[in-house]
């Protein structure tokens, strides 16, 4: 059982949906109908933002994650730009000022108020301060997936005033600067897409995804006696990544940091070398947003519109599974596809210039009963194929639903022409969080909340979703 400060689940029973749907999942049936319901889920999502609130920054958790994570902020920021848009870019704001000289953003920001040992890994792991570049605050020398252009946008677009414009123009730069890192030293094949070399730089951590690559890199799990993990003194350890996990994970840390987190010769030793398609959709939409992100300032959108036909084209062509109609990851170790089908391989859908054919394959994907998307669905999107055998209904990314997943394909959905469908998934994320509260992640057949009870993005993302 988790600790966080802040409130914690409403009133699985309160509320009637309104709507006189017959044949309402539990879930949707808890609350996501009248006017009072809304404002009751919003009242939650406030105060849970509210909560986590930490003078420049939005925490995660608390208690799990207390600093400050890079794609969580861009997800939190969308949510803050209609409750309080002054905090959205302050949000914005300080993660950038810990970008690197190079470009990076830095997947962790550590707070230096907060104690030693809150975090496994902390600062000591990392040692950012030793690399020539690193900001003056301790950082990880990791990214995650680039969404902060797509999320400054649609920021500025709940917010759209001369304060928000100033925002978009100072971070304009650093956004550009962004993408320059990630095309310019993670393109590591030299095919146009941007290779990842942790898998926390995916934010799917222990996706089954990574099951292939990650089975390559040599670890024990007795390595962990030496250290204290702290995720699971706070969630369930039967929830959380194994000990086998995060002995891969430290060993590619360390690798990174004594190739001084320097990304050239990746390719000759680096033990971990993936193509993510949701890292690399939102490295493409990123370039999209930034193209009206440059008309609003009164910049150039050409080059970006040209990027963003690039890493499309590029993505079709070096993650599309013709096999299987969906897009998976590529092992750079072993030039193939990985072959477990998960909820990453819907998200190009995020694209709009994935062609249609391309994109009318991920919908009878997320439609099969593999992710089972529907203009009612009786179950929540899971992270991970349902009918796998080693399918895990409690295990983080191993099958649980996520509301930032839930809501990347809804804006799929959505920008290819499937509103009804994007209605059902909105639906459906609602209900979890009026049925279990703002939770981290969600049981994929029940809708019970797990993880955090107060995590910052379920909350920004169901108030994203409830003013739409
Ligand atoms: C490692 C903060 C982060 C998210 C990731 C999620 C989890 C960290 C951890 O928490 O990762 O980065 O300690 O498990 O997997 O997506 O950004 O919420």
């Amino acid at each position: 059982m988790t600790a966080d400060a802040g409130p914690t689940s409403v009133d699985a029973t309160a509320g009637v949906d309104g709507t006189g749907d017959a044949g309402a999942t539990r879930a949707e049936a808890a609350g996501t109908g009248g006017p009072a319901d809304a404002t009751r889920l919003r009242r939650l999502a406030v105060d849970t933002l509210d909560a986590n609130w930490e003078h420049d920054h939005t925490v995660p958790s608390r208690t799990l994650y207390p600093h400050q994570w890079s794609w969580d902020s861009a997800f939190i920021a969308i949510g803050l730009a209609q409750v309080r848009p002054d905090r959205a870019w302050r949000e914005l704001a300080s993660l950038f000022r810990a970008q690197w000289a190079d470009g990076r953003v830095p997947h962790i920001v550590f707070n230096p108020a907060i104690r030693v040992g809150a975090y496994f890994p902390g600062p000591e792991m990392w040692r950012s301060a030793d690399v020539p570049g690193a900001p003056a605050v301790a950082t990880s020398g990791l990214v995650q997936p680039p969404v902060h252009a797509l999320a400054a946008l649609l920021a500025y677009r709940r917010a759209p005033d001369p304060r928000g414009l100033a925002a978009l123009r100072r971070l304009y730069p650093a956004l550009v600067a962004q993408q320059r890192y990630l095309a310019d030293r993670r393109d590591v094949a030299g095919d146009g897409l941007v290779c990842i070399v942790h898998p926390w730089e995916s934010g799917l951590d222990n996706s089954p995804a990574w099951d292939e690559p990650m089975a390559a890199v040599p670890a024990e799990a007795a390595v962990m006696r030496a250290y204290r993990r702290h995720d699971t003194t706070h969630a369930d350890a039967a929830h959380r990544p194994t000990d086998l996990d995060y002995a891969r994970y430290l060993a590619i840390v360390a690798a990174y940091r004594e190739h001084g987190y320097a990304d050239r010769d990746l390719a000759d030793g680096h033990p971990f070398l993936v193509e993510c398609p949701l890292f690399n959709a939102a490295f493409g939409a990123a370039e999209h947003a930034l193209a009206e992100i440059a008309a609003l300032i009164g910049d150039d959108p050409g080059p970006h519109r040209a990027r963003a036909t690039r890493i499309t084209e590029a993505l079709l062509r070096r993650l599309h599974d013709p096999d299987t109609g969906t897009f998976q990851p590529r092992d750079l170790r072993t030039d193939r596809l990985v072959n477990a089908r998960t909820v990453l391989g819907l998200t190009p859908l995020i694209l709009p210039d994935l062609p249609t054919r391309q994109a009318d394959a991920l919908v009878v994907e997320a439609r099969s009963a593999r992710f089972g998307v529907a203009r009612r669905m009786d179950r929540p999107l899971p992270t991970y194929d349902r009918t796998a055998p080693d399918f895990e209904p409690l295990r983080y990314w191993r099958g649980p639903s996520w509301l930032n997943i839930g809501w990347l394909v809804r804006r799929g959905l959505l920008t290819h022409g499937h509103p009804e469908l994007a209605a059902g998934l909105r639906r459906s994320m609602i209900g979890l969080v009026a049925g279990a509260g703002c939770h981290e992640y969600f049981h994929p057949d029940t809708g019970a909340g797990l993880g955090s009870p107060s995590f910052g993005w379920t909350a920004a993302l169901v108030l994203d979703l409830l003013a739409d």
